[in-house]
């Protein structure tokens, strides 16, 4: 018994004294936090409240990533070595009309860059971290085997850069995210993209590939309430979010953002979940997946599936032939949160078949009217 009490005295010990540990719980609480309140993560303290000066940082005019906005499906046959480079830029952007926010990214939107590349490439990943950062940026490729997906060798400080190489070996759909200091704080302030590493034989010929991304924000202030908002560390650990969107804002996939096609085509769906929290229900209102590739692992497709299941810092692949004209809502199909944010539209222009379909509609849908009222 009393040997055990030493070893885990010794262990205590070293763990306290370890000096990477030491170092982000000082550098942490002198900046951030009080010293009074306990927390059991390796990384820095959650609890985080800071002084921002909105003029201090470029303001965008759109935070979020358009759905369309993927590189092409590569046509190499060969592997070769890709270079990538980010940018950890924090911005002030709107989550929702004449609501701000002080938006941590890669390369100025959320999600960050949708990033492409083959099975068997070698990655080369120049991530650079812009003077007027708040703090140390870096990143976490799922899609990496290492100690911390990448993070270990890019903790890069405000003006510096850090390069990051490595093997692409397993093909997949992969979230990668920052992961400095405390990594669910990075992620809710808008750290986060997809990356895919297509399989040696590619994959399936579509007409048309989205890009989604569900991710929450949690504000000091209730929902809906204007002006500025600050992040509230508290609502984040609580796993309260005011807001739960797709692609960085409220009404990001609707109105001029929404996803675009015709009877027949076939699409696939990227869909990943930055959470921090929450796991994603994601479905299409009025549409089955014909193919869903669960937990975006491709070997293993189920066939007509209603709703899937992206758990917080994963993804799933899903395909399907639209065959009637209108729009098509996604959703978390924890419905309650569509009030949250969490909703987007994909219009479908072309012949109605009432064989399929029919009956009497309504001139206005509610879902165009709301589409409306977003825009
Ligand atoms: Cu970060």
């Amino acid at each position: 018994m009393q040997i055990k009490k030493t070893v885990l005295a010794i262990l205590v010990t070293a763990l306290v004294t370890s000096p990477v540990y030491a170092s982000e719980k000082k550098s942490h609480h002198s900046k951030h936090s009080s010293k009074n309140m306990t927390n059991f993560g390796p990384g820095d303290h959650y609890a985080h409240s800071m002084k921002v000066n909105p003029a201090k940082f470029i303001k965008v005019d759109d935070i979020s990533r358009a759905a369309g906005n993927i590189p092409a499906p590569l046509k190499r046959n060969q592997s070769k070595t890709v270079e990538i480079n980010l940018r950890a830029v924090e911005v002030i952007g709107e989550i929702a009309d004449r609501i701000t926010y002080h938006y941590w990214t890669f390369n100025k939107t959320v999600p960050g860059p949708f990033l492409r590349v083959r099975e068997g490439d070698t990655v080369e990943l120049n991530l650079h971290n812009e003077k007027n950062s708040t703090h140390a940026h870096g990143i976490d490729l799922h899609a990496v085997t290492g100690p911390g997906g990448g993070m270990a060798v890019t903790k890069v400080e405000p003006g510096n850069s850090k390069t990051l190489s490595f093997k692409a070996k397993t093909a997949g759909l992969y979230v990668y995210h920052c992961a400095a200091g405390n990594a669910a704080t990075h992620i809710a302030n808008g750290m986060y993209g997809l990356i895919l590493v297509e399989p040696k034989k590619g994959l399936s010929k579509v007409d048309h590939e989205f890009y989604v991304m569900q991710g929450e924000l949690y504000t000091k202030v209730r929902l809906g309430k204007k002006g500025f908002q600050k992040f509230d560390s508290y609502k984040m650990i609580n796993e309260r979010p005011e807001y739960i969107v797709f692609n960085g804002r409220t009404g990001a996939l609707v109105g001029d953002g929404q996803l675009q096609a015709k009877v027949g085509d076939k699409i696939r769906l990227f869909v990943g979940n930055a959470g921090v929290a929450k796991i994603s229900s994601f479905h299409v209102i009025g549409e089955i997946f014909d193919t869903v590739y669960p937990e975006a692992a491709l070997n293993n497709p189920h066939k007509n599936v209603q709703t899937t299941l992206i758990p917080a810092g994963g993804a799933s692949m899903m395909e399907f032939k639209v065959d009637y004209p209108g729009n098509y809502v996604l959703v978390d199909h924890a419905l309650t949160r569509i009030d949250r944010g969490a909703w987007g539209i994909l219009n479908v222009t072309g012949e109605e078949n009432h064989k399929l379909y029919s009956g009497h509609f309504d001139d206005d849908t509610e879902s165009e009217k709301d589409a409306h009222k977003q825009h």
